[in-house]
């Protein structure tokens, strides 16, 4: 029933609230229920369908050229080692065997496949690498079959990584004769126990020659492995599902972002090589299938091929690819995977701004480790936030202050000084990028210049005089665009007044006698007077 649950053809519609019980398990993220208080919804842990992986995988084959037909070449098979008819022509489609053919859909019963070129340097190992990559994290939930034709490898691993390719590990050794080929004793996974079922194995099940027609699949066993938990035919899932819960790394193992095969000898038909007929020697691989299921960490029940890439589709409050963070606005509690238990619906573990189980969780960018809880808008808020940071995460900046948007948010320095020039500007403040706002006549980033027409004393003033439209006139000089100093006859702000008004004679050089005589002229008259009395 699990399986036919997902590699049936007849997937289950995703749309079906109202009938959740008859669904599989954990196939809903929410439902919308009764209650005394009308309808409410109810979350539970939730994941995709499994999905036919191959569908969605690229192939990468290693070395360059070990694919057969370029240049052409012929080929028997191990049945039929004298009759070296069959020819692979990577220029002919009807005799070419690219790497694709491992994944296409096979229509009319005809077998396609993908063909490595034959053994003819023996005795140089002929090697190949194929690795499977989907940029996306999954979770096997059924067998990796891989059919070969005309003989399976009698020595290959398969390697997994869970990086998307930049670390590899062995997941299973293949052979028919483990010992000699990797010193390991050989193993069946059928054998496995709860204690050792994520033990790498070798097995030689795979391996041995029984005639290439008879057994062309070699297995990586998940459902022997499920069956040691769920019973052999895996009706109990709950247990298994539980025990992954507590069991640590058991999930993990059938966790996968890339698989790579790596065929280290090709079948041979017998115990030696033949080296008079080294064209029945070669690999063959017809289909490659991957059931699998997206890791969207019990927070998608679905998991779509979005612009080439598979994708969850986040609920509770999660985003991601596999939904690993916490939504922006809802991180206020610390992002968790949902949890198979309790069974039957699990925990999960939204990302709501559940704040009374927050305050523990503080998230202050590093401007402080206190926070409360403010009760009438619901939120948990940083207090004391350092380094002329504010507001509710300590994410912006004190007034006066503007964002360095090069450092990290949690940079000490993350909050720049505005420096406004206190004589140039309105107020302490400036803008995202640090412009202070200037008084009229005043400009530059920190308002300490004066625009064109204005000096600079303690602020920026209106030019008095300068050399185009404000000269000073008859003879005198402009001192700093602040006055005109006149010559004596003339004063004036721009010297456009005579001293000598009223017909009176007057030139430069009485000026001063003048305006001496004038000075003097009381004291005379003072000094006279009371001579005269
Ligand atoms: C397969 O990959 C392994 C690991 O990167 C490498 O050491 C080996 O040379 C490769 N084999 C071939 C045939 O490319
Ligand atoms: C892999 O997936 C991630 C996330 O969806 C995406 O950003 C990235 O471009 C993908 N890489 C490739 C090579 O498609
Ligand atoms: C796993 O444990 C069982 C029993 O404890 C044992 O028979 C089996 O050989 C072990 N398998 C491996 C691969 O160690
Ligand atoms: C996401 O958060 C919003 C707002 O708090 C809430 O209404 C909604 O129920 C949450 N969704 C889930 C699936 O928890
Ligand atoms: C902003 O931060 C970056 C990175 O820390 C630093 O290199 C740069 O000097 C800072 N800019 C200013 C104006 O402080
Ligand atoms: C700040 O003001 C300057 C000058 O007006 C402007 O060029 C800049 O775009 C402003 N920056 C922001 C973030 O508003
Ligand atoms: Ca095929």
């Amino acid at each position: 029933w699990y399986l036919s649950r997902f590699s049936g053809p007849s997937e289950i519609p995703s749309y079906s609230q109202a009938c959740h019980a008859a669904r599989g398990q954990y196939d809903l993220c929410k439902s919308l229920v009764s209650t005394d208080e009308g309808a409410v919804w109810e979350h539970y842990a939730c994941q995709p369908k499994a999905q036919a992986m191959k569908e969605y995988m690229h192939i990468h084959v290693e070395p360059p050229g070990v694919t057969c037909g370029n240049p052409p070449e012929r080929f028997c098979t191990l049945e039929n080692p004298y009759l070296c008819s069959d020819e692979c022509d990577a220029s002919n489609p009807d005799l070419a065997h690219p790497p694709q053919l491992m994944q296409d859909r096979e229509r009319s019963g005809l077998i396609t496949y993908w063909q490595t070129v034959t053994w003819r340097r023996y005795p140089e190992p002929l090697q190949a690498n194929i690795t499977l990559s989907w940029n996306k994290t999954l979770e096997l939930t059924d067998d990796i079959q891989i059919t070969f034709e005309y003989g399976r490898p009698t020595v290959m691993v398969l390697e997994k990584s869970l990086n998307f390719g930049r670390t590899w590990q062995p997941y299973q050794y293949y052979a028919d004769d483990c010992v000699d080929a990797f010193n390991m004793a050989p193993r069946r996974a059928r054998d496995l126990t709860a204690a050792n079922v994520t033990r790498v194995i070798c097995t030689e099940q795979y391996s041995r020659w029984v005639g290439s027609k008879n057994e062309k699949v070699v297995r990586f066993e998940v459902r022997s492995r499920f069956a040691i938990f769920a019973g052999p035919r895996l009706l109990d899932m709950e247990s298994l599902y539980t025990r992954m819960e507590s069991m640590k790394g058991l999930r993990d193992f059938f966790t996968f972002t890339n698989l790579r095969l790596r065929l280290l000898r090709p079948a041979l038909g017998g115990t030696y090589v033949q080296r008079d007929n080294l064209l029945k020697y070669f690999y063959a691989i017809s289909n490659v299938e991957v059931l699998a299921r997206c890791k969207c960490n019990l927070h998608a029940s679905q998991c779509l091929y979005v612009d080439g890439n598979l994708q969850c589709q986040c609920e509770h409050n999660t985003t991601g690819q596999d939904c690993q963070r916490c939504k922006k606005g809802f991180k206020a509690k610390t992002w968790k995977s949902g949890s198979y238990i309790p069974t039957p619906n699990g925990s999960p573990n939204t990302c709501d701004v559940d704040v009374s189980l927050s305050l523990s969780d503080c998230e202050c960018n590093g401007h402080s480790n206190r926070c409360s809880y403010i009760d009438f808008l619901n939120i948990v808020t940083c207090v004391s936030c350092k380094h002329n940071t504010r507001g509710q995460n300590c994410e912006h900046c004190r007034m006066g202050f503007y964002k360095n948007t090069s450092a990290e948010p949690d940079d000490e320095n993350v909050c720049i000084e505005c420096n406004c020039n206190t004589m140039g500007s309105l107020h302490d403040r400036c803008n995202g990028t640090g412009f202070c706002q200037c008084k009229e006549g005043t400009t530059g980033v920190k308002c300490d210049d004066c625009l064109p027409g204005y000096y600079w004393k303690q602020g920026c003033f209106p030019n008095v005089c300068d050399d185009e439209l404000l000269l000073c006139q008859n003879g005198g000089t402009c001192a700093q665009n602040q006055r005109c100093s006149c010559p004596p006859d003339f004063k004036g702000v721009l010297c456009q007044q005579s001293r000598c008004e009223g017909g009176k004679k007057c030139n430069s050089a009485s000026a001063l006698t003048l305006s001496l005589a004038l000075l003097l002229c009381p004291l005379l008259a003072t000094l006279l007077g009371s001579a005269a009395s």
